[in-house]
């Protein structure tokens, strides 16, 4: 065995940047243990080679794209290691910290234990929660809907702050609560409570607007795809897309349109985004969503969602645009179901 030697030892390092979902947050809870630290900064993907978030030697990274200066990277994302590799990157030297695993949390968990830290015993059942929502690994939409502790810890992350300050800063309360309690006792916290109820609020009031909004494109014989335009509101509408599934439990994609606001002023520019049923087993689907936007070169995401906006310079180009646009997107989601079935008898979870 010629395992690469950099175990590090504790105190090596002094801060932890970390994906901003519920994953990362758990993620940092516990580095933050093993490594006694207590400085957490937050990163997106896109934004992780951010100057501004000074990452080195003593910086260690979590749920996120490799960075070359950190001095650990722990991620289970198949596309950054990939990505890692492609940019030179040694698969040896991270054979430890990185894992196909379900959550990131769970690589750093195990990383640790195998170490010989002591976690507290509840962190296990922490570490399950996070694998089921960061995967979104659910039976079905009633699973889905159950209402665990880290689902709607989650949930709590999704409504919309006052500023990118004040989301980091709940994130931190979260992770210095999420390493010394359990999920249910987490959730009893004000703060949380709080966001929760916020969540929930957001929530009905989304499923009204669905209800209202919620149609099928005249083509889409089988209402595979619900479409959600709400390009004739005046105001910018917000949405928890998925939550069209359980109005329409046999679709399996949920398309929604808008008009872009800026500073709260409607434009003509055009936002689609576009997600997968959570009912839908992505290992037996040659469905697609990241590749349909990339294909119509406006945007970009992944199998399970992907989003992509158009600039438009009237009202009318507009329209125009939004049915052409809507047309392609359905034409390309056909053409993957065709595909999938010339594939041979692998399809067999969504024939029908
Ligand atoms: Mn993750």
């Amino acid at each position: 065995m010629t395992g690469p030697d950099k175990t590090p030892s504790a105190g090596e390092f002094v801060k932890i940047v970390t994906h901003d979902d519920f994953d990362g947050v758990v993620s940092a809870a516990l580095c933050s243990l093993a490594n006694r630290i207590d400085n957490f900064m937050f990163s997106g993907p896109v934004s992780i080679l951010d100057p501004g978030l000074e990452v080195g030697a003593d910086t260690i990274v979590c749920d996120l794209p490799h960075h070359p200066a950190a001095g650990l990277w722990f991620d289970h994302h198949s596309g950054n290691l990939e990505d890692y590799r492609l940019k030179g990157g040694d698969p040896e030297a991270v054979r430890d910290t990185f894992g196909e695993e379900k959550s990131c949390a769970r690589v750093i968990y195990r990383y640790y234990l195998e170490q010989g830290f002591a976690f507290p015993t509840f962190m296990g059942t922490t570490v399950e929660e996070t694998d089921t929502v960061d995967s979104f690994d659910y039976k079905d939409l009633e699973d889905w809907q159950r209402e665990t502790p880290g689902k709607l810890i989650s949930d709590s992350l999704r409504i919309t702050f006052r500023s990118r300050g004040e989301r980091n800063r709940y994130m931190r309360h979260l992770i210095r609560r999420i390493r010394e309690a359990p999920l249910e006792e987490v959730l009893s916290d004000p703060e949380v409570e709080e966001k929760s109820r916020l969540y929930r609020e957001m929530e009905e009031k989304s499923r009204s607007l669905i209800e209202r909004m919620a149609a099928f494109l005249p083509e889409d014989a089988e209402q595979e795809v619900i479409l959600l335009d709400t390009t004739g509101l005046k105001h910018a509408p917000y949405i928890i897309k998925s939550l069209a599934f359980l109005s329409y439990p046999k679709a399996v994609a949920v398309l929604e349109v808008k008009c872009m606001f800026r500073q709260k002023r409607k434009t003509n520019d055009l936002a689609f985004s576009m997600s997968l049923s959570p009912s839908l087993e992505l290992g037996s689907s040659e469905k697609d969503v990241g590749e349909i936007m990339r294909s119509l070169n406006m945007g970009d995401g992944h199998r399970g969602a992907g989003a992509g906006r158009i600039q438009c310079k009237s009202k009318a180009e507009m329209m125009k645009q939004k049915e052409q646009i809507l047309q392609k997107i359905l034409g390309m989601w056909g053409n993957q179901r065709a595909k999938s079935l010339e594939a041979g008898p692998s399809g067999e979870g969504r024939s029908e």
